[in-house]
Parts: structure tokens; C-alpha cells; sequence
């Protein structure tokens, strides 16, 4: 059994959907970041940077311990590997993978995640002028990272080789693209993507 620390958020949706696309048992443990459950000390000791999600696995590949695992990239990889799914075993395949998984994980994630707050966000308490900076900066920097991904999809139905978790990955941080100052269909490869992504029954999974 895997406990599964959760928040219905981007980052929480790429772990359920992997969890789900594996068929793997798994407990939710809701942690409500609106009301601060991030902080509390028994969250802190599973997640040091208090951030969901985290998982702990209960059956460890190889018995023993507990393991935990805290960020999201690192969490997709542990259950590719305890698996044997969604992460090819050849070096090549595998780096495919790995190196858009890391695309998502220091780019598209964190500038959606800015994007999304002076979009979205900050107008509830800052004044409009002074906003524009912050707004434009990362709204033209997720356009940038859009085209990317759109060129990349080009000649390819996913991201890196067959579904793999490099798409588990993107695929939540493309849902809120309105509030990141995009539009799909500026981005014709990366929608069609986008849309046959989203009939997997696992992408609608969102607890
Ligand atoms: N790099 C981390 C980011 C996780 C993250 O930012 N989680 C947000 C929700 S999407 C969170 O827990 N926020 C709580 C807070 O800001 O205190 C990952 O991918 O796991």
C-alpha cells in the first residue's frame, strides 16, 4: 500500500495519474494547504520543504523500511522504477524520458506556477499597475516553453517515446493554460496532445 499526501493541484494530479495508469493500490492522505496541514511537523517529517506531494510506500521494492518521497519528479521516477512502467530500461530511452521530465520540473512547472499567480492570484490584492511586470514576464516566458513543447510534438503523439511519465508530468500543467495567459490554439500540436491525453481514464482521476 502507498500513502499518497495530497492536494488537488497540478503537482498532486501527476501522482494520482501514475498511480492510476499503474493500477497501484494507494491511500489518499488529504493535506489541505489552504489551512497550513503542510506545516505540521508529521507532514514536515515525510516533505522537509513543506510541499505536497509525498508518498510512502508500505512495500518497498526489495522489502525493508518504509521508503518516503518527497518531490513529484522524483516521486513518478521511484514508481516507474518500482514498477517497471513508464520509464524505458535502455539508456537512450530512458534519458528521452528523464530530460523532459526535468523540462517540466524546473521549467514549465515553476513558470506556470508564477504565471498563474500574478494572473490569477495577486489582482485579489495587488493594484493592476503594478502587476504588469510580473504578469507579462512569466506569461511570455510560458509562451516560449508552450512553443517548445509544440515543436517537439510535431512528429511524435508523446513527449518522449510512448507514453511515459515525461507526459504524466506536463500534461496537468498545461489544464489551467487560461490562467498562464495562453492559447491552445496557438498550439496546434501540443492541443491535439493535449486533448487525446485527456481521454486516458487516469487523467480524470482528480481526486
Ligand atoms: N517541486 C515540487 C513543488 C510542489 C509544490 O509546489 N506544491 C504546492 C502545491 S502545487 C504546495 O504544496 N504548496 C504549499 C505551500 O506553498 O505552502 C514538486 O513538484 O513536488
Amino acid at each position: 500500500m502507498i500513502d499518497l499526501y495530497y492536494w488537488p493541484t497540478p503537482n498532486g494530479w501527476k501522482i494520482s495519474i501514475m498511480l492510476e495508469e499503474c493500477g497501484l493500490p494507494y491511500r489518499l492522505v488529504p493535506v489541505n494547504i489552504g489551512a497550513g496541514d503542510q506545516f505540521k511537523p508529521e507532514f514536515l517529517r515525510i516533505s522537509p520543504n513543506n510541499r505536497m506531494p509525498a508518498i510512502v510506500d508500505h512495500e518497498p521494492p526489495g522489502g525493508g523500511e518504509l521508503v518516503s518521497v518527497f518531490e513529484s519528479g522524483a516521486i513518478l521516477q521511484y514508481l516507474a522504477e518500482k514498477t517497471g512502467k513508464f520509464l524505458p530500461k535502455d539508456l537512450r530511452g530512458r534519458y528521452e524520458v528523464l530530460q523532459w521530465l526535468n523540462w517540466q520540473m524546473g521549467g514549465l512547472g515553476p513558470m506556470a506556477g508564477q504565471a498563474g499567480h500574478f494572473n490569477l492570484y495577486a489582482p485579489q490584492f495587488t493594484p493592476a499597475e503594478q502587476l504588469a511586470y510580473g504578469q507579462q514576464r512569466y506569461s511570455n516566458e510560458v509562451n516560449r516553453l508552450f512553443g517548445v513543447l509544440n515543436k517537439r510534438l510535431a512528429d511524435r503523439p508523446f513527449v518522449a517515446g510512448d507514453y511515459s511519465v515525461a507526459d504524466m508530468a506536463i500534461w496537468p500543467w498545461i489544464v489551467g493554460y487560461k490562467n498562464f495567459g495562453q492559447k491552445l490554439d496557438d498550439f496546434p500540436n501540443l492541443k491535439t496532445w493535449f486533448v487525446e491525453t485527456g481521454k486516458r481514464p487516469a487523467s480524470d482521476r482528480q481526486w
